[in-house]
């Protein structure tokens, strides 16, 4: 059964390749069978995350930038991820609003994910997500996340090349942007450039990275304008010239490892506790000690350990 929906995914068809996203993102058993298969034949696409702060124009930006990889002949996988979902059906249309002239392209796939159902949660599912994107023989997988609490973060260890979007702030130039967020940039835009504060934005993120540099590799900064297209082609070619950067200096194979031994642990972890909890839910063990550690007849480190030997005895 996976094994035919992967053939199918394999030859190009896009109904299989939608199945099997849906399997990914509920943490379906078949999402492992299919990852299993799917897996030697994924690693050639180049993974691009865009990140950045609410409403800064993440999704305006990979709908202009898929828009120039379509001029330039590569097809594009697409997945918007937001793990604020199922309350924001609204940003999901507008997504789609911005991406609607892409979604009848053959070479164009979108798909927004939502759930935390996955197995080693939502990184987990985004890992397996981009694995079927790259093995169904997409050029560019496209990655798009908001910049909020660790998932930027995640982001940065799926993704080669991570773009961090800043905007004008209202007032406070600087507003939008969150110290952390930075570190992770490979390149960093501006977008919104056609509002009044963007140079001076564009100024304190040049003084910024100048403080913090990347070994053998500038972050540039550049300006676009993502609803007019403006600034995009120019950004495509910095991600082509970190691309380069990442395959001459041996960061690609590096990162590769990296990636691996960071997905194995999630998924390990996660296997783990879904273990422990299962066996301690349903012998009753856990409402015991929480109730233990809640009447302070035990304290916390030692319930952890008996929760444990009660899963394994
Ligand atoms: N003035 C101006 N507006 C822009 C620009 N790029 C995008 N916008 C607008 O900014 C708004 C938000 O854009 P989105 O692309 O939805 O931003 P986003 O970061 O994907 O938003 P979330 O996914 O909700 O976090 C939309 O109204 C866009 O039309 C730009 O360069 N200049
Ligand atoms: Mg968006």
């Amino acid at each position: 059964m996976t094994v035919e929906l992967v053939q199918q995914l394999l030859d190009g068809d896009r109904k299989a390749l939608t199945r099997l996203l849906t399997y990914v993102e509920n943490g379906y058993p078949e999402a492992r069978e299919a990852i299993r298969d799917l897996f030697p034949h994924s690693g050639k696409a180049h993974i691009i995350g865009i990140t950045g702060p609410t409403g800064c124009g993440k999704s305006t930006l990979t709908g202009a930038l898929a828009r120039e990889l379509r001029k330039r002949g590569r097809s594009i996988g697409i997945i918007v991820i937001d793990p604020s979902s199922p309350f924001s059906q609204g940003a999901l249309l507008g997504d789609r609003i911005r991406m609607q002239d892409l979604t009848s392209d053959p070479e164009v796939f979108i798909r927004s994910m939502a759930t935390r159902g996955a197995l080693g949660g939502l990184a987990a599912a985004t890992n397996d997500a981009v694995t079927v994107l790259d093995a169904a023989g997409n050029d560019v997988v496209l990655v798009e996340t908001v910049g909020a609490g660790q998932d930027e973060v995640e982001i940065a260890d799926t993704a080669h090349t991570t773009i961090v979007i800043n905007i004008p702030g209202a007032g406070d130039d600087m507003q939008a942007i969150k110290a952390g967020i930075l570190e992770i940039a490979d390149i960093l835009v501006v977008n919104k450039a056609d509002l009044p504060a963007a140079n001076s934005v564009a100024k304190q993120l040049h003084i910024f990275m100048s403080l913090d540099r990347q070994e053998g590799w500038t972050v540039p900064i550049l300006k676009t304008i993502a609803h007019k297209e403006e600034g995009i082609s120019e950004l495509l070619d910095e991600i082509g010239r970190h691309r380069e950067f990442l395959a001459t200096s041996g960061r690609l194979e590096e990162m590769g490892r990296h990636r691996a031994r960071r997905q194995l642990l999630t998924i390990t972890k996660a296997i783990l506790l879904g273990g422990v909890l299962q066996s301690v839910e349903e012998n009753g063990t856990l409402d015991k000690l929480v109730e233990s550690v809640a009447t302070k007849d035990i304290d916390p480190h030692s319930a952890a350990e008996r929760l444990i030997e009660s899963a394994n005895g």
